[in-house]
């Protein structure tokens, strides 16, 4: 949303003292714009995202197509339109070796804006040199694209010219110098037909001052309204003067915040691995212990995992888990109905973009210093490939855990012990969302498993307030005072994942094995005990879950293949520690747009249409074309090509110890294999000192005790 991290990226002096119109040339100078790239030798893989010489085709033909002549013309989406999926499983999994693989045609998927509409292209760039538009239509219906980065900075760059914003300032006895404006979008709240709303955004403003901080330091009160195609402000309302939070105790910068420094440090460590890294990074498929999978990137998803399959070592086989799987949305709707808050309910991957907002990753702190690193690239707004450097990083994780271990001292002469000790394989990219980070982890486990952890860090979104000390609070404050003057306002976080499992097989069911307590008639003692009552849904409805109302097992399983024991492979749902759901009324807007938020977990077949959560058009969407939307439809989902939609939600009230930079909070889920493998599947796995040096946990077999 906002400008912070250029200050700290591409200038030495502090960022309280870079007034608002420095900004925009700073920032052309900060990301490196690319020229067409050389094209690759090699045949993309059909699901690489698009190259920098691909995003160049797009915007050559997009620019020279007669079906958008309107100028100015920008890009606000540009991404792969992957080739069909059957398409793609034949050239991942068919039988042709890699060489006589034919490519699979190379196409984008273009949203643009032009004349006032949007437009949404299809491109082929299966030839660089020859890219054609096979596609174009206007977007017709309720909603705008995601925002692109040069129109925020020139929106945010308006204020300082806009006297009754000066003025405004100006009786807050700040130094228009020290103020920083950043872009909200606006939701939606009823009215306007669908195609007659503006495409507007509000601007709110914060103080920088003596502090980075400046999302701690907001000008209360004071909304400007921007419309966007016409780049003016057209509205303007300075309704309420309070104080500006004060800068001291608010920067979270080393040497701003200390010393002195808390307490006695912890040893520094690293993680050395004296053979190198233990996994393979070919193009964009990582190969690693039992996995492989393809690695991507979108500008609105961020990372993107596809083709992940794991290898069945008793089996001697390859066997598929997920086709295609990534972050559709982050819905963060703020819980204070006045005039400056409550359409605060912020589409976070439609409207900002995550992978627009993922930043360089910090070798040593953001992954360890055993990561490998791996760059994006997204279209501008003037269409042009941008490099986003170190955004994901791939490294094995040793964090002294134990994947399984058994002590046995049922023997009088002897003590038995086996220990594996856990190592995993962690994908990670940050997206610095404005004054939120949100760290997103895929964990792939030799077990099987695929953890999936999202944490919250960053800045919290305060508003200022008279209060200087809770007793003052005698009505609803919507938040916590966790500074004088600084409300820290109640909110909530729903990272909602779209997984196309494809267990083992494309064909899939999704199982509700629901814990069912039952009254003893055995003639036994025990007067009750539970058993396993199991519901295969047929439909979507059958697979809206609220994984809070009742203990179950939810499960994906393919009816198609069985165990030797006669079970249906599946994988496993495991919920972990983020599970709420949206308590707002379904007569809400922001709850209309994100209705899915109310059960953490739905099941739809298929639909290569149906990526985004929200809809496409997140920004000013109203619910209509989304995930629920989707749904009502009720199509049957059994023994089926099925999606999970998983969302990890998390209800925030904010504490004082959030303040002013909030130590990192953790949430999310786990694919874990349920009657997948036929036994443990690292019950074979060599214990390290046996062969090895003995360098992670041990593993001791012996007859002292
Ligand atoms: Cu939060």
């Amino acid at each position: 949303m906002l400008l912070s991290f250029i200050q700290t990226s591409a200038r030495a002096e502090p960022a309280a003292r870079t007034p608002l119109h420095a900004m925009l040339p700073l920032l052309l100078a900060a990301v490196s714009i690319l020229t067409a790239a050389a094209a690759s030798a090699h045949h993309p893989h059909p699901l690489d995202p698009l190259s920098p010489a691909e995003l160049t085709a797009v915007r050559a033909a997009v620019l020279a197509s007669p079906l958008v002549p309107a100028r100015p013309l920008t890009f606000h989406y540009v991404g792969l339109d992957e080739p069909d999926k059957a398409d793609v499983l034949s050239y991942a999994y068919g039988n042709s070796t890699s060489s006589s693989r034919s490519a699979l045609p190379r196409r984008a998927f273009v949203v643009a804006r032009a004349g006032g509409q949007s437009h949404e292209l299809r491109v082929d760039v299966t030839d660089a040199a020859a890219p054609s538009v096979l596609a174009h239509a206007v977007h017709r219906g309720a909603g705008f694209p995601t925002l692109t980065l040069d129109e925020q900075f020139a929106a945010v760059a308006l204020p300082p010219a806009h006297p009754p914003f000066v003025e405004s300032v100006r009786r807050r006895g700040v130094d228009m110098a020290d103020v920083l404006c950043a872009v909200f979008p606006v939701g939606w709240f009823g009215g306007d037909l669908p195609g007659e709303e503006r495409r507007v955004v509000k601007l709110l403003c914060f103080v920088a001052g003596a502090t980075a901080n400046f999302y701690a330091r907001p000008l209360e009160g004071v909304t400007l309204v921007v419309d966007l195609d016409r780049m003016a402000i057209v509205g303007y309302r300075d309704r309420v003067l309070l104080p500006v939070p004060k800068a001291e105790g608010t920067d979270y910068r080393a040497g701003k915040a200390g010393p002195p420094y808390a307490g006695r440090a912890p040893a520094p460590g690293t993680v050395v691995q004296p053979e190198g890294r233990g996994f393979d990074i070919d193009g964009h498929f990582v190969r690693w212990a039992n996995w492989e999978f393809h690695v991507g990137f979108d500008v609105r998803a961020g990372t993107v995992i596809s083709l992940a399959s794991i290898h069945d070592a008793d089996a001697g086989a390859r066997r598929r888990v997920l086709y295609r799987g990534f972050v559709s949305e982050v819905f963060v709707p703020y819980m204070d109905p006045v005039e400056e808050w409550y359409y605060r309910t912020f589409l976070d991957a439609g409207e900002y973009g995550l992978g627009l907002w993922a930043f360089p990753l910090q070798p040593g702190a953001d992954c360890p210093a055993n990561a490998a690193y791996l760059d994006g690239y997204y279209a501008g707004q003037d269409g042009k490939p941008v490099e986003n450097k170190n955004m994901i990083c791939v490294f094995e994780r040793y964090a002294g855990d134990v994947a399984w271990r058994h002590t046995e001292a049922g023997f009088p002469d002897r003590l038995i012990t086996e220990v594996r000790p856990d190592v995993s394989l962690v994908v990670r990219m940050v997206v610095s969302c404005g004054n939120y980070d949100y760290i997103l982890d895929w964990e792939f486990k030799t077990s099987g498993s695929i953890k999936f952890t999202v944490s919250l860090t960053g800045l919290l979104e305060v508003k200022g307030t008279a209060y200087t000390h809770a007793d003052q609070i005698t009505e609803d404050a919507h938040g916590t005072l966790v500074a004088e003057n600084t409300l820290a306002v109640y909110h909530d976080h729903y990272v909602t994942y779209h997984l196309d499992l494809d267990v083992d097989g494309t064909n899939n069911s999704f199982v509700k094995n629901t814990i069912a307590t039952k009254r003893n008639e055995a003639g036994t003692p025990r007067r009750s005990y539970w058993t396993v009552l199991r519901e295969v849904a047929e439909t979507e409805a059958d697979a809206q879950v609220d994984v809070n109302a009742a203990p179950a097992d939810l499960l994906v399983v393919n009816p198609n293949k069985r165990t030797r024991m006669g079970n249906e492979v599946g994988y496993r749902v495991v919920p972990g520690g983020a599970t709420a759901a949206s308590v707002l009324d379904d007569d809400d807007y922001p709850q209309r747009r994100a209705s899915y938020c109310k059960k953490q977990v739905r099941v739809t077949p298929y639909s290569k249409a149906e990526k985004w959560a929200p809809g496409l058009y997140a920004d000013q969407s109203t619910g209509d074309d989304g995930l629920a939307a989707w749904s009502e439809r009720d199509r049957g989902i059994r023994n089926e090509d099925i999606v999970l939609w998983y969302t990890v939600g998390i209800h925030h009230i904010p504490y004082q110890d959030d303040f002013p930079v909030m130590p990192t909070v953790s949430g999310g889920f786990e694919l874990r294999p349920a009657n997948f493998f036929e036994r443990n599947p690292l019950l074979t796995t060599r214990p390290p000192g046996l062969d090895q040096p003995p360098l992670v946990n041990c593993s001791c077999t012996g007859d002292s005790r």
